[in-house]
């Protein structure tokens, strides 16, 4: 201990020591908190404080508009002619993201890399007549930003001729050893869960089935990849434990309760895997992977499917603001780089989170705690205030329930709250709550269950002069290495406007905090316009509606969203099909959707009834917004009529770039009186008779 850092110590030291250097010695005799429990090691302690990395999936099949190749793709489809790692290194560096995992083998077995043991690889492609190797390529970029390199090797292998017989075990350690002995050091491996099914096999074309817990003799492949790389985390889905676990969804979010405990042995049910297990004799953290698309490989149909930022930062909140890490994707196009779109979202997310958690508004700020461990300065409360996490807050043995009060010495605004364990030591809490002082009054702002290396805190601004902080149950005492407060400001997304069957008229902020202001006159809204309260209720007719989202405190306000209405759907009816379901076309939320089945023949009828004869010159389709199977229509003929007996072919055509752009479709013809109409789909983008709808509108002079 340095003595000018010993000889700050001196108040409380004071009280119990006599004199001069006894100080010193006073304070170092109160021993640290011994561990608690499975502890992380030195491998799985520096992962966690990665916590943020990117994926990136590219293989043969990124050319098949696959998501998972067969195993017989045709080698020369694979030629990205403007490759280019540096520019995905230079995004996930931009990101703020602290490596990458590349998929140097999928499931289809085609190789990244020109591997030895295989003519199923980039050495017989066309890509640089043979002579590139993107694992190089991306391991290198990796050095240069500054970024940690990992690498995922499917154990699964649609194309070896051996695979499920005991010869491919051998393939797939030599394989191993190629890419953990010549690319520099590697943080982290990923062996996927999928594993066994139908394939290629070396022309065999059938499907083979294998143990996945036992077939691959685990044990071994980690004896190899530690010997290999020693510093490596090894993350496995096949019933091993490994260093890492999946949490059970690619959804992007970890259960709340998220202890990085399992038992060493015995299943991991998905309930598990989502919350670990609070008395797991293991230290087995969570990673949540989950990709900045719907799907892992880049599908040309999911450019207008990239996460927004309001569904970023939640991602954000439910991985690393509970307890786990965040591993990203980004799908490379057939060219060989990242979509643009892809990069603005990233970026956009990392300048936000950013400005989020800019300024810790309890960094050496007054504090106090109900215990402290020996009374001594060493584990007092300000050890959780200094931005450091070598040092912490620690009460005695025995106290597991305890306070710590943040003074910020004058009202204060803050809606978030970040906690973090010293998990050296094991991961101790159970639950706490936080507290707000204000106006003299104290108020409870969150009960909470599990925090370990980090737990982030959302709730609604609040103005307070002092935070409590209450750890209300842990293992055993508790040891807090961090807590920070911040007033992130709010997302000024545009506001989703919604008009349901009923005419009224919904306005959805990206940020829940946000005002709404609006207008039905076409006039760009201001903060002196409408504030929007609750559904407005609009009359029968057309209606145009211009809504942003304005922050108070800071007085930014969102771009305008403008949504055009027609005639209200009070009255609009499905017919014809049996299913009450159906009715969701007509709710206007384009979140809801309604498919007819697969079975059957084309062309495939949907027919609306809007009540009474109106004049209409045009109608409007939304394909179903969903990633599985939308059956979006590309062909179609638009029928109207009086009776719903005699039709009239109102207009034909096809919905151009719908698969690339799953929007609003708007089709005008002359004015027409209708009473019913029909929209007959004769061909949709996946050549089947799935046909979807979000929701189905006309258009009236
Ligand atoms: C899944 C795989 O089957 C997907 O294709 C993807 O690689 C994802 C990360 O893991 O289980």
């Amino acid at each position: 201990m340095k003595l000018k850092k010993a000889l700050k110590l001196t108040s409380i030291a004071g009280v119990m020591c006599l004199a001069g250097l006894l100080f010193i010695s006073c304070n170092e005799d109160v021993k640290p908190p011994g561990a608690y429990g499975p502890v992380p090691n030195e491998n799985q302690l520096r992962w966690q404080e990665m916590e943020y990395y990117a994926f990136i999936h590219f293989s043969l099949n990124t050319y098949t508009d696959q998501s998972w190749g067969f195993g017989d793709e045709d080698i020369n489809l694979f030629n990205p002619e403007k490759l280019d790692c540096r520019q995905w290194a230079r995004i996930c560096k931009e990101a703020g993201m602290k490596g990458v995992i590349l998929t140097a083998k999928h499931h289809s077995g085609f190789c990244l890399w020109p591997s030895e043991y295989t003519e199923y690889s980039v050495k017989n492609a066309p890509w640089k007549n043979g002579k590139g190797d993107i694992v190089r390529e991306m391991a290198d970029a990796c050095k240069e930003y500054g970024l940690k390199f990992g690498v995922y090797l499917s154990p699964w292998d649609r194309n070896y001729a051996e695979y499920g017989r005991p010869e491919y075990i051998t393939y797939f350690r030599n394989q191993l050893t190629e890419l953990l002995t010549n690319y520099g050091d590697i943080f982290e491996v990923w062996f996927d869960g999928a594993n066994g099914g139908s394939g290629y096999y070396g022309g065999a074309n059938e499907t083979r089935k294998i143990d996945r817990k036992t077939y691959y003799d685990w044990p071994n492949t980690y004896k190899l990849v530690r010997e290999l790389q020693p510093d490596i985390v090894i993350w496995n889905d096949n019933g091993d434990r490994a260093d890492l676990r999946w949490v059970g969804t690619e959804g992007g979010y970890v259960g709340k309760t998220n202890w990085s405990l399992l038992n060493a042995t015995g299943d991991v049910p998905e309930d598990m895997l989502m919350h670990g297990l609070e008395d797991g004799d293991s230290w087995v953290p969570g990673e949540v992977n989950t990709s900045i698309r719907p799907e892992w490989f880049y599908h040309p149909a999911e450019d207008s499917k990239v996460k927004t930022l309001p569904q970023l930062m939640d991602t954000y909140y439910h991985s690393i603001g509970r307890n786990a890490t965040l591993l990203l994707n980004f799908p490379i196009m057939p060219n060989g780089l990242i979509h643009e779109k892809d990069e603005k979202a990233v970026l956009d997310f990392a300048a936000a989170v950013k400005e989020a958690f800019a300024v810790n508004l309890a960094e050496n700020v007054q504090s106090e705690a109900t215990n402290i461990r020996g009374n001594s300065k060493a584990y007092g409360p300000e050890k959780a205030l200094d931005d450091d996490g070598e040092t912490y807050w620690a009460t005695d043995d025995g106290v597991d329930t305890a306070s710590l009060t943040i003074d910020f010495g004058k009202p204060t605004r803050f809606n978030r709250f970040m906690a973090q364990e010293y998990i050296r030591l094991g991961q101790r809490v159970k639950s706490f709550t936080i507290e707000a002082l204000i106006d003299d009054q104290w108020q409870q702002l969150a009960e909470e269950t599990t925090i370990g290396y980090k737990r982030i805190l959302r709730f609604p601004t609040v103005e307070a002069t002092k935070l409590r902080f209450n750890i209300t149950g842990a293992k055993s005492n508790p040891v807090i290495s961090n807590i920070a407060v911040y007033d992130a400001p709010q997302l000024l997304t545009p506001p989703s406007v919604i008009r349901g069957k009923s005419g009224k008229v919904t306005i959805i902020p990206g940020d829940k905090e946000s005002e709404i202001y609006y207008t039905l006159d076409g006039s760009t809204p201001t903060p002196d316009s409408e504030k929007y309260t609750g559904p407005i209720t609009t009359g029968d007719g057309k209606i145009e509606v211009r809504a942003m989202a304005y922050a108070r405190a800071s007085g930014k306000s969102s771009p305008v969203t403008e949504e055009k209405f027609g005639i209200s759907r009070k009255s609009w009816k499905i017919v014809g099909v049996d299913d009450e379901k159906a009715q969701v076309v007509l709710d206007g939320d384009p979140q809801t959707a309604w498919n007819h089945g697969k079975d059957g023949k084309l062309p495939v009828d949907l027919v609306v009834d809007l009540g009474e004869v109106q004049e209409i010159n045009g109608f409007r389709y939304l394909p179903n917004q969903s990633i599985w199977s939308p059956g979006i229509i590309t062909d179609y003929v638009f029928y109207t009529s009086v009776d719903n007996k005699n039709w009239r072919k109102t207009d034909q055509g096809e919905f151009s770039n719908i698969r690339n752009n799953p929007l609003w479709q708007t089709k005008n013809f002359p004015v027409v009186k209708a009473r019913y109409i029909k929209l007959r789909a004769e061909k949709n983008t996946e050549g089947d008779r799935n046909m979807g709808y979000a929701e189905i509108d006309v258009i009236t002079p």
